[in-house]
């Protein structure tokens, strides 16, 4: 039976080059829609998301958390990747099995083979959180690329160049569109504009993006 009616997962996701060395891949989590929530559900019982403090004193609009062996983490001493969750003293949550298969997924047919994340940020948009143009620079080694996995509300992404003054390009990203991004572009500024108002059927008026990285 054809997919009359649209809502269907595509069967090839569709792909598009943002810019040297950055790959997205329209739709690519939605096969994995359940399971991925199901495995969020897990992580954040055990590691709640809440809102850190930037080194500035700046309490985030966007609420986090992390699964794997390491986790990104800020407060007034600084941001780094650390192996506990600072609010239990414990580790992080392990990662879901469906969260490493993606990312290493996306990342081979974004032609990074051998990619395989020891860290999953997870951030949590409500309306009207933002992220502010920044670059990703507190992994240890920069020929790794990042896998980001957006779902629930869609979200207007910024994706700019290697100056904070470089012209940004915008590009709306929709629950299960995954990015790839290393090579040229893995030193790129980027942030998210204010989320809008709205109700995802499954997660309400929330957006979640994973990022996942090679930390160490
Ligand atoms: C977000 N993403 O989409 C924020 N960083 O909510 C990021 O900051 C990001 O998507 C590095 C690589 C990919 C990303
Ligand atoms: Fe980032």
């Amino acid at each position: 039976m054809d997919d009359l009616f649209g809502d269907d997962p595509p069967a090839e996701p569709r792909r598009e080059e943002l810019g040297e060395g950055a790959v997205l891949l329209r739709g690519r989590a939605l096969t994995d829609e359940a399971a991925l929530l199901d495995g969020l559900e897990a992580v954040i019982a055990e590691a709640p998301f809440r809102h850190m403090v930037t080194p500035g004193g700046f309490e985030m609009s966007v609420a986090m958390s992390n699964c794997g062996p390491f986790g990104w983490v800020t407060d007034r001493r600084g941001y780094r990747y650390q192996a506990e969750d600072p609010l239990s003293g414990k580790p992080w949550p392990e990662m879901p099995d469906v969260f490493r298969d993606l990312a290493e997924g996306a990342a081979v047919e974004a032609g990074y083979p051998g990619f395989t994340p020891d860290a999953c940020l997870i951030n949590c948009y409500q309306p009207g959180a933002r992220m502010s143009l920044h670059q990703d620079k507190d992994e240890h080694d920069f020929v790794h690329p990042i896998v980001s996995v957006s779902l629930g509300l869609a979200a207007m992404f910024q994706f700019g160049g290697m100056k904070r003054s470089d012209p940004v390009r915008r590009i709306p990203l929709l629950h299960g569109d995954v990015v790839v991004w290393g090579g040229p572009s893995r030193l790129f500024y980027h942030g998210v504009l204010a989320l809008k108002d709205g109700n995802h059927p499954k997660l309400g008026a929330r957006r979640i993006n994973l990022t996942f990285r090679r930390a160490q």
